[in-house]
């Protein structure tokens, strides 16, 4: 019997061709009962799995709303509102369906009626969301569309090889590819390429952004403010970088009337047939957009600056004015309701079901995202598609997505400094002192190693050229070496003692290579690690391995993992798997070849303080829920996110920290530094 997962995962192959077409190598065919099977191609297996797929008169173009009026073959964009109505459309059609076969029907119907990747966002989102399909996983981004992630001149080299093949040649065909991506060093920007062209790092920002659609409804838990977080995070994570190559910390994309000095060349496609991003030459000034044949009307850069204006009144105002013109205050210091940045990130991003006020306060993050990725073709003069900030899961190759989210992230900070600082209370722990801790690996002590790994992907199944052969992709790719966390605890209550322990990593020294004070440092703390500890009376030694990390997801699934899947029922590990999260081979930042050096900052707070209600029965998720939350349920810190960083400068004793070194004054909050190596060598374990 064919598993659930293989049903619906062949769903994903190959996008651009026919559902009818053969798949997995032609061994897997999708039989519409009113039509006849394809033929398989010459040389390929006959198919040894036909999985019939019925009539449906329920999926046609008439029951698809307005899911249908993007066209097949374009960009698709969330952060454009017809998109988002087409995926909502789309979305709800494929949640109205009742279990695995019914939406495996259901999407096969429709699958050749709709944009490929309206397509596989809108099943990738219901494959999320129903709690009936918990145990079907999604396979990589890169094996669905290779041309999001290898330049197709790439690609056609090794169809052209698999041409020439002789029909006994079995051996795949292999493409190296990376770490050397689109440019060269000429442009200093290009040194950080390796990083924001991962593979990992766009897929985990294109699968954030389905995990947390923009403008679908549901409900979330913090959305706004998780919206806040991860971007804020992907930033501190990139200066970390900037940092270790030599290049200084992102600066604000604020000025649109000004040229934007860096351009993009990604040499990536829209689809299969060869239609190219935009490109962004340097130096190129931003302009009102026209563009009518991607939905958007109009959008005027003076519509951007008044969005910001009134957030910014909003913000130094400390409330904004709902669509009735009443207040709505803005503080993170809520016992009830929504703090002031949930609120926010509502606004900003802008999530129009959720967002308080769009007539108003505009949708200044995903307009930005347009305005930008439009520059070289503003009114469609010359027929070009959008550039690769148009969508999330090509955004953050190009340098100026980083300059533009520093904009973002610039608002919820000018925020963020209105709030009161932390208290003693606030940050202490009474009767937990952390003695000691280190990082150890190799019997080594605080100092780790970074350099290079090695991922395979199948190019094929997302080609529209059937080999005999699989097509790998090889990728070459940042990896560090993993380690532990060693933390000494002594618990001077005189019972067990439930903690939550954070730690967080950040380079210790500017570009300038002086240390830094806490407000300057502030941004560059990156979550590394959140978990929770039962203290025993007396000595603890905590040991924590970097893998078992809850911001990051070590689960990720090539297709052929995904065929040798048995079908497993909702339950343990199944229920409590959160496939979403920063990419495990990124965890750590590159450093330098001599060495670079950071700090690691651990704190232990209450758990009673922390904790949140969550109703019964809700996922355990090991993984990456400080990025993605828990679906369904609350987000399991009640502090907020990016504590104890999120504010200035706390009081402790009447003293001002001045740097995070009188934070760990404290008792519970421990600081050491540790040398981050850069080994440029394979470090795969
Ligand atoms: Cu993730 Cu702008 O929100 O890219």
């Amino acid at each position: 019997m064919t598993t659930a997962q293989r049903k619906l995962l062949h769903l994903f192959e190959k996008p651009y061709e026919s559902i009818t077409q053969p798949r997995s190598g032609g061994t897997f065919v999708y039989k519409l009962d009113d039509e006849p099977v394809v033929e398989t191609r010459v040389g390929e297996a006959p198919p040894t799995t036909v999985v019939p797929v019925r009539a449906r008169p329920d999926a046609n173009i008439r029951n698809l709303g307005s899911a249908t009026s993007i066209p097949r073959g374009v960009a698709f964009s969330i952060f454009v509102k017809k998109h988002r109505d087409a995926a909502k459309d789309l979305c709800d059609a494929f949640m109205r369906t009742q279990g695995p076969d019914d939406l495996m029907e259901y999407a096969a119907r429709v699958k050749d009626l709709v944009n490929e990747s309206l397509f596989v966002y809108a099943l990738s989102y219901t494959i999320v969301r129903k709690q009936e399909l918990r145990n079907i996983r999604i396979p990589l981004l890169p094996e669905i569309f290779p041309n999001q992630f290898v330049p197709q001149e790439e690609l056609l080299k090794t169809q052209a090889v698999a041409n020439r093949m002789g029909t006994s040649e079995t051996s795949p065909i292999v493409l190296e590819y990376g770490p050397e991506f689109t440019g060269t060093n000429i442009k200093p920007e290009h040194r950080v390429s390796y990083w924001r062209e991962d593979y990992g790092f766009n897929s985990h920002h294109w699968h954030w952004h389905v995990v947390f659609p923009t403008g679908l409804g549901g409900t979330f838990d913090r959305k706004g403010e998780i919206f806040f977080y991860m971007h804020q995070q992907m930033l501190a994570r990139y200066d970390m970088e900037r940092l270790s190559v030599g290049l200084s910390r992102v600066e604000k994309l604020d000025n649109w009337r000004v040229v934007v000095p860096d351009g993009y060349f990604s040499k990536l496609t829209v689809n299969n047939t060869g239609r190219a991003w935009g490109s962004r030459q340097d130096d190129t000034l931003l302009k009102d957009v026209r563009r009518a044949d991607l939905g958007i009307d109009s959008l005027d850069i003076t519509d951007m600056e008044n969005w910001r204006s009134r957030l910014m009144t909003a913000i130094s105002q400390g409330f904004i004015t709902d669509r009735n013109g009443e207040k709505v205050i803005l503080s993170d210091n809520v016992t009830s309701g929504k703090r002031g940045i949930d609120i926010l990130g509502d606004l900003v991003e802008a999530d129009s079901v959720l967002t308080i006020n769009g007539a108003f306060y505009g949708d200044i993050h995903n307009m930005g995202h347009v305005l930008i990725s439009l520059a070289h073709d503003y009114n469609n003069a010359h027929r070009e598609e959008p550039g690769v900030m148009f969508g999330p899961s090509t955004s953050a190759r190009d340098p100026v997505f980083y300059r533009w989210h520093k904009f973002v992230d610039d608002i919820f900070e000018q925020y963020k400094l209105t709030q009161t600082p932390y208290t003693v209370e606030d940050l202490s722990l009474p009767d937990v002192i952390v003695n000691r801790a280190s990082v150890i690996r190799n019997n080594e002590a605080n100092t780790l190693t970074t350099g290079f790994s090695v991922r395979e992907f199948e190019t094929s199944r997302g080609l529209d050229f059937n080999s005999r052969v699989s097509m790998i992709l090889r990728m070459t790719h940042m990896d560090s070496a993993p380690f532990d966390y060693h933390i000494h605890v002594t618990n001077n209550h005189y019972g067990p003692k439930e903690v939550t322990v954070r730690i967080f990593l950040a380079p210790k020294h500017n570009e300038q290579g002086l240390e830094m004070n806490f407000m300057e440092q502030r941004l560059l703390w990156s979550e590394m690690d959140k978990f929770r500890v039962t203290l025993k009376p007396g000595a603890n030694h905590i040991v924590r391995a970097s893998k078992d990390s809850t911001i990051t997801n070590p689960n990720e699934f090539t297709f052929r993992d995904l065929e040798a899947r048995p079908d497993t029922g909702v339950e343990g590990e199944e229920f409590d798997f959160c496939g979403c999260g920063w990419p495990q081979h990124l965890l750590l930042p590159r450093g330098k070849p001599e060495g670079m050096a950071y700090q690691l900052f651990y704190m232990l707070t209450d758990f009673e303080k922390d904790k949140v209600d969550q109703t019964e029965g809700i996922r355990a998720c090991k993984n990456a829920v400080s990025f993605c939350g828990v679906l369904d349920a609350k987000f399991p810190d009640s502090r907020p996110m990016g504590f104890p960083f999120d504010r200035r400068s706390p009081r402790l004793l009447n003293n001002t920290v001045t740097s995070v070194a009188d934070l760990a004054e404290l008792d519970n909050i421990m600081l050491h530094d540790v040398t981050i190596t850069f080994l440029n060598r394979n470090v795969q374990q």
